[in-house]
């Protein structure tokens, strides 16, 4: 749940549903305000797609124009919670339109689709175009969490399960590419195999038999836990942030004082911040137009 690699990009997945999507917009922000031409995805679920802070970044992005793809996995249920049940509109791209967002619907059970579509955003987003949103119809053959199917507890039927099933991905994609001899089914065999050989091995690196557990059950291995004391790394100041700073109480001030209404002190600091560090901003209703040069509104 909080996997991050910074390097590729990825900044963080999120136990929150609905969590990641207002830090995407503010990746996407700063994306924007670098001038470079990366755009970024989030990804979340029909679940999310109603959470407050969602629709609220669908609503700012698109004011913003922020290179951003809401990419919505329709995968019909949230845990047990059917779509149908949370709103009159389970269309869900349809959502889009409605913040002025460029919105797909496809196929997400086809990954040739879903790369089609991708790279339409794409072309969108990085012709200055602002946010994108798809959403691809999925499915979860197994429950939320754990080895059993979701009719297993009763929300869905297994005919269901099996409908989504016969429509599997990688066996679509298996079929394009043997009809289309780029690749034959041995070599298509081969490739799960290495796979499945893989995973299997990287599980025998990183479990182990538990101890004193039933056969079979496994453990991660005690050396792949992060040391406790890693816990508050980067997370809390511990004021070294402030090493260097010369700090003078009043009594031994030896410069001239002078008086300021608080609220001028606070707006000093401000302004001299926002002048030295182009990664301070200020963000908000009102905080632009009061006191500002008046302008015509947009489209007067
Ligand atoms: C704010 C919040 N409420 C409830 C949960 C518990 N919870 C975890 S996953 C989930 C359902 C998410 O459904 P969806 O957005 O459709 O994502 P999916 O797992 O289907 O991809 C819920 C309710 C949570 N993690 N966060
Ligand atoms: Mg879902």
């Amino acid at each position: 749940m909080h996997l991050q690699w910074h390097e590729a990009g990825a900044i963080g997945t999120n136990a929150i549903v609905g969590g990641g999507v207002p830090l995407a917009a503010g990746s996407a922000w700063a994306h924007k305000k670098a001038g470079t031409d990366a755009v970024t995805f989030t990804f979340f679920g029909d679940g999310a797609i109603n959470i407050g802070s969602t629709l609220e970044s669908l609503n700012l992005a698109a004011a913003w124009s922020l290179p951003l793809c809401f990419f919505v996995e329709n995968n019909l249920y949230a845990v047990s919670t059917h779509v149908s049940e949370v709103t009159a509109e389970p269309r869900l791209s349809g959502r889009g339109p409605g913040f002025g967002i460029r919105s797909w619907k496809v196929d997400g059970m086809d990954p040739l689709a879903v790369y089609l579509v991708t790279q339409q955003a794409l072309a969108h987003m990085r012709n200055g175009n602002g946010p994108t949103m798809i959403e691809a119809d999925v499915y979860r053959y197994f429950h939320q969490n754990g080895p059993f199917p979701g009719s297993a507890f009763r929300y869905r039927t297994k005919e269901e399960e099996a409908q989504w099933r016969a429509r599997d991905p990688i066996d679509t994609m298996a079929g394009h590419l043997v009809r289309r001899r780029i690749l034959t089914k041995k070599a298509i065999a081969e490739t799960i195999k290495r796979a499945r050989t893989l995973m299997s091995e990287l599980g025998d690196v990183l479990l182990e038999p538990r101890p004193g557990g039933k056969p079979g059950e496994r453990r991660i291995v005690p050396s792949e836990w992060p040391d406790p004391a890693f816990v508050d790394e980067g997370v809390r100041g511990d004021l070294s942030e402030l090493a260097g700073i010369e700090f003078t109480d009043t009594e031994d001030f030896a410069g001239d004082l002078t008086d300021v209404k608080f609220l001028g002190a606070v707006a000093g600091v401000m302004g001299r911040r926002l002048d030295s560090d182009p990664r301070v901003v200020v963000m908000g209703e009102d905080v632009h137009k009061l006191n500002a040069e008046p302008t015509a509104p947009p489209g007067a």
